[in-house]
């Protein structure tokens, strides 16, 4: 089946369904957040209806990083840092694609986070999950943007000097239109912020807490944790963006205090993404640009077969 003949396909999906054929043994370590990522995001998957062959998932390098060889979907495991600008182009070339992409907190909010902060302002449609485990995992241990300062770690052992980045508050500066924060130890609540995330239309941006207890056993484990939207000590509108920035302001301030605040902190619903907005200027076609390259008739200059023609 191809990309483009499974797209709208409308079934019962099974969430079995994204879990790969041969099933790799996940290498993460015991107790490693990142499973709760990938058991919410195979539960979101039939909740939005869509099935492996609709999907595009890309990753950035890291532990986070692994996560589509567990998941069976089309994937692509980019370099780090890398994923937006591959799975941007991706949902440009074919707009009904599934596109979403998944790194760590050094991947998106360190040597990507020009991407991370672009790929809001531009308001790409896709989803970003960022694997928050305030560490460089797969390298083992670094002090990463989101660790708190004071952090001790092999590159600071006299602790970090420098204060953590706030990813939601900075998300919401650079022009996301669904912004939230979930944690591994809430698999319901992820699921359900997962689910609307894929369905929103626009660049919705999760912000993942996961706990990696082999590296960072001084961090939290994220529990308790208080969902904003169930609490009634905070009553705030999430498409108010005035009310939403406050509640960020809070949810970060308090986390490095020791109290973790997960849920929706902002959507936004009427601004058209990017493709959206390049097809009614009329600058994108409306069928999926990535058609083409099947189309023997259609005029087509940059294929790769032509692009070989032109280095020969
Ligand atoms: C361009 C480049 N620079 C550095 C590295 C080395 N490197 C691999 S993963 C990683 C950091 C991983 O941390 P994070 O993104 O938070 O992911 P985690 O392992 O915690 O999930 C680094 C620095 C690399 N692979 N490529
Ligand atoms: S090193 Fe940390 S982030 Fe990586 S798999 Fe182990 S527990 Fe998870
Ligand atoms: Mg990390």
């Amino acid at each position: 089946m191809s990309a483009f003949s499974a797209i709208n396909e409308e079934r019962e999906i099974e969430r079995d369904e994204f879990t790969p054929g041969i099933e790799p043994q996940a290498t993460w370590c015991p107790g490693c957040g990142d499973f709760g990522v990938l058991k919410a995001l195979k539960q979101a998957m039939p909740e939005v209806g869509k099935n492996p062959d609709e999907v595009a998932l890309f990753t950035g390098i890291g532990c986070s990083g692994k996560l589509n060889s567990y998941f069976n979907s089309y994937g692509f495991h980019t370099i780090h840092g890398r994923s937006l600008p591959v799975a941007r182009a991706a949902k440009l070339a074919n707009p009904n694609l599934e596109v979403i992409a998944a790194g760590g907190d050094g991947d998106g909010y360190g040597i990507g986070g020009n991407h991370t902060i672009h790929t809001a302002r531009e308001n790409h449609d896709m989803t970003y999950i960022v694997f928050n485990n305030e560490i460089f995992g797969l390298t083992k241990g670094q002090t990463s943007p989101t660790s708190p300062k004071g952090h001790k770690s092999k590159t600071q052992p006299h602790g970090s000097a420098k204060s953590p980045i706030r990813p939601l508050s900075q998300q919401l500066n650079a022009g996301a239109t669904y912004i939230a924060r979930t944690a591994a130890v809430n698999p319901n609540q992820a699921k359900e912020i997962i689910a609307e995330a894929i369905e929103h239309d626009g660049f919705a941006h999760i912000d993942f807490l996961t706990q990696c207890p082999t590296w960072n056993k001084d961090a939290k484990h994220y529990v308790p944790y208080t969902d904003v939207q169930q609490s009634d000590e905070f009553d705030f509108d999430v498409s108010d963006r005035a009310e939403a920035a406050e509640m960020m302001r809070k949810t970060e301030e308090r986390l490095y205090e020791g109290e973790v605040l997960t849920g929706r902190m902002y959507i936004e619903d009427e601004r058209p993404s990017y493709g959206e907005e390049k097809r009614q200027i009329g600058e994108m076609p409306e069928e999926p640009l990535a058609e083409r390259y099947f189309d023997e008739d259609a005029e087509w200059e940059r294929t790769y077969d032509n692009l070989l023609e032109h280095h020969k």
